[in-house]
């Protein structure tokens, strides 16, 4: 009898247990569903560059290219050697550069051929391949959001430099003011959007990061052009290809 009770309860707890994994689990589906929607990082540049999802580290300060020469990334690095300023964002504070610096970010942001990149910028120059976002495998295999890029001065979406990509958005991004920008790439379909309206949608666009080694990514500045001058906030990257309407 008392064995059958002391069965009993060790079933109950079992099924007790079991059922709260599956919970679990089910709740965690939902959540990366619905209100996860695939952000792996979101720098919000509320006074820092600070990653809010804790998912990477923080973004250090580095100079006006990544590295000293092409292909390197600088070792000096951080608040010591530089400064950044912010000021009023679209959402709280936004980093503001003036020409005398970048921001290296944390490698592996992007580690597929499947993201989304959505970030506010608001230009105090506009000056010709100049970055605002860049990121690579290597010097030779990168993506570069370009306010001002070769075509006219109409803002783009980069890659090269071995396989080049032109995804040109038909016009330029206003100085001073605020633009949200999204790419969204789903395995090589890529769509460039400026303030949540298409401007360019191609096929074809280059798998810069899956399997790569080391990826390298940076705020305003790149191995090559003149640094953007501006603010930049609410960077937000996601592993599925999204559109504005879904951010
Ligand atoms: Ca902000």
């Amino acid at each position: 009898m008392r064995r059958s009770l002391l069965l009993t309860v060790l079933v109950v707890l079992l099924v007790v247990f079991a059922t709260g994994c599956a919970q679990d689990e089910e709740g965690a589906a939902v959540d990366q569903g619905a209100g996860g929607k695939g952000l792996v990082a979101h720098f919000a540049f509320e006074g820092n560059l600070e990653d809010s999802t804790a998912n990477f580290a923080v973004g250090e300060l580095i100079g006006t290219l990544i590295g000293e020469s092409v292909g390197l990334v600088t070792e000096t690095r951080g608040e010591e050697h530089y400064s950044v300023s912010y000021g009023e964002g679209v959402e709280g504070q936004a980093v503001k550069f003036d020409g005398s610096q970048g921001v290296l970010l944390p490698s592996g942001l992007i580690d597929g051929n499947t993201y989304t990149i959505s970030l506010w910028i608001k230009p105090e120059a506009l000056t010709m391949h100049t970055t605002a976002f860049f990121g690579g495998a290597n010097d030779s295999k990168w993506i570069s959001i370009v306010p001002s890029g070769w075509s006219g001065g109409d803002t783009m979406l980069w890659s090269g430099n071995v396989e080049w990509y032109d995804a040109i958005c038909g016009e330029a991004i206003p100085l001073n003011e605020w633009t949200h920008l999204v790419v969204s790439v789903d395995g090589g379909y890529v769509r460039v959007f400026l303030d949540g309206t298409e401007k360019f949608a191609g096929s074809n666009f280059p798998d810069v990061f899956s399997g790569a080694e080391k990826t390298i990514f940076a705020l305003a500045v790149n191995w090559w052009d003149t640094p953007f001058i501006g603010m930049l906030d609410e960077l937000k990257i996601y592993n599925q290809a999204l559109t504005p309407s879904q951010i």
